[in-house]
């Protein structure tokens, strides 16, 4: 709640979002891209993705010819992802338990960077063990408008701006929602210049006790 009427934080039924959370966390993006660095991976068309991607954690999103997976080596290098950094976990388990997810523990951060032209087309995120896990997702960097929608891709959509350290939790019947990302338009952001970064912190594989 925010002093208004009503509470504007949810998006949808489950999807709520956090206004600036993200600001009290140290985010260190670059750190991890040194390790593994940012590629166009290759969607199941054939063609580049206009998003750069890395991971970081246990398990990496990856998309080739073949389709799309986690695994827990990047490609690249053959050698396992980059581990993820203490103060990524912190911000993901806080910022869901704030959404009313306690105990989050993502095993999975992939990292997206939108360069201006850069765009997502609406999608669902259904490659995850567990649809009863929810998915915390940063913004960094320049503004970009967010589409999200319905269980089906012909759902009317609302558009969202999402900003500098503004965090989305998604979880109950927002987790398999349509969502994406509208063409990036050009700017530059004063701490990370002319790009956009999306952290998506995700439980990707089954729950180990
Ligand atoms: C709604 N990334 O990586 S984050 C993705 O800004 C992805 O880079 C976008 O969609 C980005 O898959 C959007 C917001 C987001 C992430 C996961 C979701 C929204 C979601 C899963 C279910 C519903
Ligand atoms: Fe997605």
């Amino acid at each position: 709640m925010n002093g208004r009427l009503f509470d504007d934080s949810e998006l949808a039924p489950g999807a709520r979002v956090l206004r600036g959370f993200a600001l009290d966390y140290a985010i260190d993006v670059d750190a991890v891209a040194a390790e593994s660095p940012f590629r166009h991976m290759v969607a199941k068309n054939g063609f580049p993705m206009s998003v750069a991607m890395t991971n970081c954690g246990p398990l990496g999103w990856v998309s080739d010819r073949t389709g799309y997976r986690y695994e827990s080596r990047d490609p690249l290098s053959g050698k396992p992802w980059p581990a993820m950094p203490a103060e990524f976990a912190r911000l993901a388990r806080d910022a869901a338990a704030s959404a009313g997810y306690a105990s989050f523990a993502p095993d999975a951060c992939l990292i997206n960077r939108y360069e201006p032209g850069a765009k997502m087309g609406l999608h669902q995120d259904r490659d995850e063990h567990d649809f009863g896990q929810p998915i915390v997702s940063v913004s960094l960097g320049l503004p970009a408008a967010f589409v999200f929608g319905g269980a089906k891709r012909s759902d009317k959509t609302v558009r969202v701006e999402l900003e500098h350290d503004d965090v989305v939790v998604f979880g109950g019947p927002s987790r398999l929602c349509y969502h994406g990302v509208l063409t990036l338009a050009d700017g530059v952001h004063p701490q990370l210049g002319r790009r956009r970064l999306n952290l998506t912190f995700r439980r990707a594989g089954p729950a180990v006790p």
